[in-house]
């Protein structure tokens, strides 16, 4: 499929089953998942990533109710929760429906008051991809809370709240890269955040290549404890190097010879991790200077480097995330290949000629199908807009 023009079907789609369902005519809103350029597993060790949002989104349609009750249906799970309101007793069910109730519980613990509301949810990001179909979940599911009960809250906040969610009620101790993607992704343009300060800034993606994804098929299960793993192992460095640099938080306050001159007092684990997270986020900065210089070979190469570091360093790669990436070398047009998100199977990103685009994709795919039997879905794309309601006039247009 090719994702370089978003799906506008999707408005209407959910519009007809939400009249369906609760006989009235919702407003629609939608939120994207992501790829992520480059900046891996820097996000909760406050430092550098550089994610783009991607034209498949999460669909929530959205219409009043006269109680105080929240009604979420889901499309693809067919299932639907009813939870009170304003009782203070929202609690997870460990079920699909926790992004969402998540997401309402944790505004309601901000003191925002929710209007009773039922909703209709459709992702279309594939899940266990690693390209945030929860984050996408849990933005849609916010802009709709929020924007039908008469509550203007900032984005960014928004965004914040949404990780919260996760990490609370879900119960991954996520970064805030992928709920603030979702929010704030624009056409065309990469974004490069500063994940301690919030601070972030567009950089243009050239005309001229395109981001391909291939999904090896191979399910990650990041809620499951490697993910948690990899943090407190971050956090158990950084509480190690404190002891001899008593003003450090995280890693990124850490220099790569502060880490190489104490590196006696953190176990070979730490050390290889802290050691990927310093170099990625030194990644970031050169790769987003790269960027803006038109250096696609340059920025490609610390796309490669990336992917050997999360392999070897913080070892949340596997096999089929390294053969998509030994495949995509193989191929010509490609700047840089490197998995994305959290790891543990999901997708590859590759940046690659525009021209040669739709052969490198048709090439890795059918490479890896011979090599391993598992069919690879691949998607070529450009950075889509952020999370937004949808009205009737855009779809139209
Ligand atoms: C997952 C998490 F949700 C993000 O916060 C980030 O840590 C990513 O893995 C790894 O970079 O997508």
């Amino acid at each position: 499929m090719d994702t370089l023009y978003p799906n506008m079907t999707g408005w209407k789609t959910i519009a007809e089953k939400f009249r369906a369902k609760f006989d009235a005519n919702p407003r629609v809103y939608r939120a994207p998942g992501r790829v992520n350029l480059i900046g891996e597993h820097t996000d909760y060790n406050d430092g550098f990533v550089l994610p783009a949002a991607i034209g498949f989104y999460c669909w929530v349609a959205a219409g009043p109710r006269r109680d105080d009750k929240l009604v979420v249906y889901s499309d693809e799970f067919r299932d639907q929760v009813e939870v009170g309101l304003s009782t203070g007793a929202l609690r997870p069910s460990r079920t699909w429906s926790d992004y969402s109730v998540g997401v309402a519980a944790q505004l309601e613990k901000g003191g925002f008051k929710l209007s009773g509301m039922n909703l209709l949810i459709h992702g279309e990001v594939p899940i266990g991809a690693g390209l945030s179909s929860s984050a996408s979940i849990e933005v849609a599911t916010a802009l709709a809370l929020t924007q039908e009960s008469g509550l203007s809250i900032g984005r960014t906040q928004l965004a914040g709240i949404c990780q919260q969610a996760e990490n609370e009620f879900v119960g991954m101790r996520c970064g805030i890269m992928d709920q603030f993607i979702s929010m704030h992704g624009r056409a065309n343009r990469a974004l490069m955040l500063d994940c301690r300060s919030l601070q972030f800034e567009f950089v243009p993606i050239p005309e001229s290549v395109r981001l391909v994804i291939c999904n090896t098929g191979v399910k990650h299960k990041l809620a499951g404890g490697e993910y948690n793993r990899r943090r407190e192992e971050c956090e158990e460095a950084v509480r190690s190097l404190a002891k001899a640099l008593p003003g450090i938080h995280a890693v990124r306050d850490v220099s790569r010879e502060q880490l190489e001159v104490h590196s006696e007092l953190l176990s070979e684990v730490a050390y290889k991790r802290a050691l990927h997270v310093v170099n990625e986020n030194e990644r970031v900065l050169n790769g987003m200077e790269a960027l803006q210089t038109g250096d696609l070979q340059r920025f490609g190469q610390y796309m490669s480097e990336s992917h050997l570091s999360l392999r070897d360093l913080f070892e949340v790669s596997c096999p089929e995330l390294d053969l998509m990436v030994e495949l995509a070398n193989r191929q010509s047009g490609l700047y840089g290949a490197r998995m994305t998100g959290g790891g543990f199977g999901g997708a590859t990103i590759n940046l690659v000629d525009a021209q040669c685009a739709a052969p490198f994709a048709e090439s890795v795919s059918k490479a890896y199908r011979d090599k391993t039997g598992i069919a690879c879905t691949t998607h070529v794309c450009m950075p889509a807009d952020g999370a937004s309601l949808v009205e009737p006039a855009e779809i139209a247009r």
